[in-house]
């Protein structure tokens, strides 16, 4: 096993645990890093002026434009959810099987066996279900093992909503039924529904759904080609997500679907029927203000964040590229371990950890078995950048030189 962080057993400092406001006991399961724990608390989109605000802002109003109720908004807003959750509010209530690929140390930042950082806002789901709520948004940062590329950081944002349905709400006219058991389980012909669900309840949500989806989108972007691709998650049947046209290609905004009912009735809920969807607002911000890469979201720049200062947070903006500066790229080459597991995934957080926000993509660009000695050989191309300056070759070297001396001593690996 990868001893990323070898201290098994012993408490996180003081002043991580204020950070995380508890206490958490490191585990083999342990892979957080100081430098993603660095992010915990930051929350961009509650940050006045910051571009993820402008459009977290911008879908709160949308729903609250969209569905009132005697003039008062529908949809509970909840913003400042911790971002600390256990593997049972971020899988197991969300009906995730216990061998999902996505539980995987490689995947999720783990706390220790029990807690982890989030992989998704649909982690407070089933809680706020419980505690009575039946339409409500979850904004906050989410957080994944990533690879590094100008479309992916390892902390994003996400919006997640939940809406659900009475029987009366759903049939005003009282001619129609949410639960159906004696219905065949086809729906549709393509996707099939849940059993339980009557197919007219299911086409009626799925219309909602969908509308209330592309009224989003168009209120954000105007008229943008879009398209349904259907899908699945463990927690939704059925699933879709939504596309839409841009730069040229399609680019996934969200995905969605018809609520598991047994993710109701674990939580207490049993006559209504729900749909849910999360989309992330980097996603959007990026597409809105034609923002090129992932990272100047993280940016302190008064370049950046003044062009966010706007009077009305519907103002259209386009970014102007504070400046351009000359990239530098550097290969290094190992030899994996023998008889221990490595991730590729621990190497990008390796070099994240050393290179800090300089490190603008790591690619794996040779992989290749020894034919004799059978030992495995990895290069990786780490292109460097920096987002305010020109970075010497000096600089860039020493950097360099440190992720080299850190994958040899915590992943064990032999330079070439
Ligand atoms: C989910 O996270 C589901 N929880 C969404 C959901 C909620 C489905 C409720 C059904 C019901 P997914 O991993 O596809 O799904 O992420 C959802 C959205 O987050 C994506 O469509 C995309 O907009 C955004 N997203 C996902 N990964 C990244 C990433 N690495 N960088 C930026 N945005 C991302
Ligand atoms: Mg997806």
């Amino acid at each position: 096993m990868v001893r990323f962080l070898p201290c098994l057993r012993r408490p996180f400092t003081t002043a991580t645990k204020a950070h995380l406001g508890g206490s958490y006991i490191r585990d083999d399961y342990t892979n957080i890093t100081t430098r993603i724990l660095e992010h915990v608390g930051l929350n961009l989109h509650l940050q006045k002026n910051h571009p993820l605000n402008l459009v977290h802002q911008r879908i709160i109003n949308y729903f609250h434009e969209t569905f009132t109720l005697s003039s008062k908004p529908v949809f509970s807003i909840f913003n400042e959810l911790k971002p600390i959750v256990s593997v049972n509010q971020n899988f197991d209530s969300l009906l995730i099987p216990k061998d999902h690929v996505s539980r995987s140390k490689s995947d999720c930042y783990y706390l220790n066996r029990e807690y982890l950082l989030r992989a998704h806002m649909t982690a407070h789901q089933a809680e706020l279900l419980a505690g009575g709520f039946k339409n409500f948004l979850m904004i906050g940062d989410v957080y994944r093992r990533d690879e590094i590329d100008r479309t992916h950081y390892p902390v994003f944002h996400q919006v997640d909503a939940v809406r659900l349905k009475s029987r009366d709400e759903l049939f005003p006219n009282a001619c129609g039924h949410i639960f159906d058991k004696s219905v065949s389980t086809d729906y549709d012909g393509i996707q099939a529904k849940q059993e339980c669900h009557s197919v007219e309840a299911v086409k009626l949500m799925e219309e909602e759904l969908k509308n209330t989806l592309l009224g989003l989108v168009k209120s954000l972007f105007g008229d943008v080609k879009y398209r349904w691709v259907e899908t699945t998650f463990p927690f939704t049947q059925p699933s879709w997500e939504l596309e839409v046209f841009y730069n040229n290609d399609w680019l996934e905004l969200l995905g969605c679907g018809i609520m598991k009912h047994h993710i109701l009735t674990n939580a207490g809920v049993h006559d209504n029927i729900g749909w849910a969807f999360g989309i992330g607002l980097e996603r959007v911000a990026m597409c809105l203000y034609k923002i090129p890469d992932i990272r100047l979201f993280w940016s302190k720049d008064s370049g950046f964040l003044s062009q966010f200062n706007l009077c009305d947070i519907n103002q259209s903006v386009t970014y102007k590229e504070i400046s351009q500066f000359p990239q530098c790229i550097n290969d290094i080459s190992f030899w994996l371990p023998d008889n221990v597991e490595f991730s590729s995934n621990d190497f990008y957080d390796l070099v994240r950890d050393n290179g800090g926000n300089i490190v603008e993509q790591v690619e794996l660009i040779d992989n290749f078995v020894h034919p004799k000695t059978k030992k495995i050989s990895h290069c990786y191309r780490i292109t460097y950048r920096h987002m305010e300056k020109t970075l010497t070759q000096e600089e860039v070297n020493r950097v360099h030189q440190r992720i080299g001396d850190a994958a040899r001593e915590k992943l064990l690996v032999e330079i070439r």
